[in-house]
């Protein structure tokens, strides 16, 4: 029986209308004759923050009343997107905006365009922050997200002759209406400088830090409005400024641009994101981005504790529990220890007690690429106290590691925070299983290879620390805002309370199987391949006909996620066409969507190949329409929300082992589409929620992969063994698809070749090909294909982020909802 649980509005359409007004004069100073979409969308949004700050204002006032223990989601990234739909669902106020805006004589989805991405993230990760502070909120929890306001987020991608170019991202150049500036919070954060070794009484060692130079951190808040809009939580960005505004004596000396040098250096820490996706990024600046967000934030969380509590640290752990999201802000752990030890004059055992109460951290990925070092050299110069803070805990552990392998010094070296060598490295991922009290994965195989193969002894010092939570989405994103055909559908099949409960989508099982729900079903999924195509046709001036599958590959560009997998499969479909003109294939059109690190030159050839290969094949008649490719330019959440809805097929194809969760494949999947993919990260939950029948797994398992290696792999016997394959690569390093330009595609040739094929692409290729093509066979069984879209999205409530939370709430935050009352 169909449930009712829609978010009641809290103002009606004639309200609505009328604050929309109100802000377009006395906020914009402009009126309905001469507003354009910018301003109606900038209207709307400042009418709806008015809900959304109240609802902010009830809930800071009751958890402060309520002396609420709250989690502190550390993050270098938070990717956003857009806020405006979001807000508005979550108030139940879509509809009411929708009808206001429309009598108003304008079209919601127009202005709905107009908001830019909040991009201050590169993929998964950050992604993955955005969902859990939407939990967070949905789920009444005390909790504040931490991190950068960087002026320009991920950079904007075009595609200029088939390669991509990176342009600035100005997501804020207009002024956005969500954040709030607290100039009243600002914190200071010193960098550089010296350490100076003091004799306080009793001989105590007294060390004090005398900063090299000092900058301020001014806070941005943006409001976090949960389901139903009870609870507003808050994500606060710092912001870099000088400390010292302006240096007037050296400017009235005539020195106009020396004396901006101090603002312009503080405020270069928050001015970019570093684009860097799964590498890791070794620059001076990073690590202060990470210090800085870092202080600011432990500082603010100490302000409001002392507000409370006063001097007395011995609640501390039981208020406060802070999330590391990855390493990136490891380096919180010693500025805690140095804020207790030098600062609140706490005995090192006391601190060490407090900081390992607190922190707990997340690992994201086992690529030894991505996990971080950063020369000793360079913190000592940066935050030399922190440096002998990290000495110490070090010198600490070791003795606990002598303790339990006595005198096991390969044990020593292997587990320490510092890596001895040429350049003496410290280790943040050690430095964070040390300094917290539960560290997890982010997917069940993750997790596993986590205990086994990254951190196996720290396993056996810390029994129990290690753990899993497998990743989620949030399902008001991800399917309510973003398929409004399939979210109605839902709605009428079982009702409207599964936003916040996915687990009633089971309930749409039943119906997988009836031939009229299915018709439903695929209707709406036709719907959205139409809403994609018109995309595909004003950004790339491409036809695609929508009864083709929609074949969707959609994650940052890395080489082990394979999109040269795809590509090579393509090719031989081509070639198959080519020599066979009657080669049996349901027409397709394969969709990317992927940004590569400006610096990662192969991820930028493997872009420019996509698009070389895709100019011919659209363009040659000879393939009548069965295939075409559509790269669509800067992939980012808001193309994301278009492209999910449409897709009929996922891919997922990883080297198995190297993918540690994904989050796209959750989305995919949970709006119909069928993954073909590997048995790696979450794919192999999905697998497991699914059931055979409705997924295609193909390819090498991580076992099979790890013998592959040991046994030694040579991707030439897959090269000579197989023509197809051969005949594919060589294509590559031929002018047929960069006319004028042979070799133009070859790096991609070399790097499977004489590059040793890291990421095994042709051990897999032949069961990719075969799995595609039972893919191919399983569509043309309307019905079957409709069956098993509709198992996907009823048998994805595992991957709700609302599930992820509450397993960390259960497994390492223990926190408790707040209500909010009114
Ligand atoms: O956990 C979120 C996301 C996973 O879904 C991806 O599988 C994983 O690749 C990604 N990891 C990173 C690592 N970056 N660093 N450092 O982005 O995390």
């Amino acid at each position: 029986k169909a449930t009712k649980t829609q978010p009641s509005p809290v103002i009606d359409k004639a309200a609505f209308k009328s604050a929309v007004i109100k802000h377009l004069h006395c906020t914009l100073g402009t009126d309905e004759n001469k507003a354009n979409n910018h301003a109606w969308w900038k209207a709307t949004c400042a009418a709806i923050q008015e809900q959304v700050l109240e609802g902010l204002r009830k809930t800071q006032k009751t958890h402060y009343l309520n002396d609420t223990r709250a989690v502190h989601y550390f993050s270098a990234e938070f990717l956003m997107g857009r806020l405006l739909s979001n807000n508005l669902q979550n108030f139940g106020l879509f509809d009411v905006a929708s009808g206001a805006l429309k009598e108003l004589g304008v079209e919601i989805s127009d202005i709905l365009e107009e908001e830019p991405d909040m991009a201050l993230g590169n993929g998964g990760l950050g992604r993955l922050a955005a969902c859990f502070i939407d939990s967070l909120a949905t789920m009444e929890l005390p909790a504040i997200g931490y991190g950068i306001h960087y002026e320009h987020g991920l950079f904007r991608q075009e595609i200029k002759s088939g390669a991509q170019i990176e342009r600035p991202d100005s997501w804020r150049d207009y002024g956005n209406p969500w954040e709030i500036c607290r100039p009243e919070s600002t914190q200071e954060v010193s960098l550089y400088g010296y350490v100076e070794t003091k004799y306080g009484e009793n001989g105590r060692v007294l060390k004090e830090w005398h900063p090299g130079s000092i900058v301020k951190g001014v806070p941005w808040d943006i409001p976090v409005v949960g389901y139903e809009g009870k609870t507003v939580n808050v994500l606060r960005l710092w912001q870099s400024e000088a400390s010292g505004y302006f240096n007037w004596d050296v400017f009235n000396a005539g020195g106009y641009v020396d004396a901006q040098r101090e603002n312009v250096q503080a405020e270069t820490i928050s001015k970019v994101l570093y684009p860097n996706d799964e590498t890791e990024a070794g620059k001076e600046l990073r690590l202060i981005q990470q210090y800085f967000f870092c202080s600011c934030s432990l500082k603010d969380i100490i302000r409001r504790y002392k507000r409370a509590h006063g001097d007395d640290w011995s609640r501390f752990a039981d208020q406060v529990v802070i999330q590391l999201n990855d390493t990136h802000p490891a380096i919180s752990v010693p500025e805690l220890m140095r804020i207790l030890v030098d600062r609140a004059e706490l005995g090192w055992d006391e601190a060490w007690g407090i900081c390992t109460k607190v922190f707990a951290y997340t690992n994201h990925t086992l690529l030894p690429e991505a996990l971080e070092k950063w020369p000793a050299r360079m913190i000592e110069k940066i935050l030399p106290r922190h440096l002998e803070i990290i000495y110490e805990i070090n010198h600490r552990f070791m003795a606990e590691v002598d303790k339990k392998w006595p005198g096991d010094n390969a044990m020593k070296e292997k587990l320490s925070i510092i890596e001895e060598g040429n350049e003496k490295m410290v280790r943040m991922g050690h430095l964070s299983v040390i300094g917290s009290f539960a560290v997890n994965g982010v997917a069940e195989m993750h997790s596993r290879l986590v205990k086994s193969s990254l951190f196996p002894e720290f396993d056996e010092l810390y029994p129990g620390k290690l753990t899993n939570v497998t990743n989620g989405i949030t399902p008001r994103r991800w399917l309510k805002a973003c398929n409004p055909g399939l979210s109605k559908l839902i709605d009428k099949k079982i009702g409207d309370d599964w936003p916040r409960d996915l687990d009633k989508l089971q309930g749409l099982a039943k119906f997988a199987s009836n031939k009229t729900f299915q018709k439903q079903f695929m209707k709406v999924k036709l719907e959205n391949k139409e809403l994609l195509a018109d995309e595909i046709r004003k950004s790339l001036d491409l036809e695609v006909d929508v009864n083709a599958i929609f074949d969707v590959q959609i994650k940052r560009l890395h080489e082990y996620k394979r999109q040269h997998l795809a590509l090579l499969h393509i090719m031989a479909l081509y070639r198959r066409i080519l020599e066979n003109p009657d080669y049996d294939m349901h027409p397709r059109v394969f969709v990317f969507g992927a940004k590569a690190a400006p610096g990662y030159k192969l991820a930028k050839d493997i872009i420019y190949a996509i698009n070389k290969v895709a100019d011919k094949i659209n363009n040659d008649p000879r393939v009548n329409n069965k295939i075409k490719i559509a790269f669509l330019p800067n992939y980012r959440v808001s193309l994301a929300e278009k492209m999910i809805p449409a897709a009929d097929v996922s891919e997922q194809i990883s080297t198995a082992g190297k993918e540690a969760s994904g989050t796209g494949n959750m989305k995919l999947a949970l709006n119909g589409a069928v993954t073909i993919g590997t048995l790696d990260g979450a794919n192999v939950e999905i697998a497991e929620e699914v059931g055979d029948d409705n997924i295609f797994i193909f390819g090498l398992t991580v076992e099979e992969v790890n013998e592959l290696k040991a046994k030694g792999y040579n991707p030439y016997d897959y090269y000579y063994k197989d023509p197809e394959i051969k005949a594919v690569l060589d294509w590559l390093e031929t002018d047929y698809f960069t006319p004028g330009k042979p070799g133009a595609l070859v790096s991609i040739k070399q790097s499977l070749l004489d590059n040793g094929d890291p990421y095994m692409v042709l051990a897999d290729f032949r069961a990719y090909s075969d799995a595609q093509i039972a893919v191919d066979a399983a569509y043309r069984d309307k019905e079957r294909w409709a069956e098993m879209a509709i198992i996907n999205t009823a048998k994805m409530g595992k991957f709700t982020s609302d599930r992820s939370i509450r397993d960390y709430v259960e497994r390492v935050w223990k926190l408790s909802p707040c209500k909010i009352e009114g």
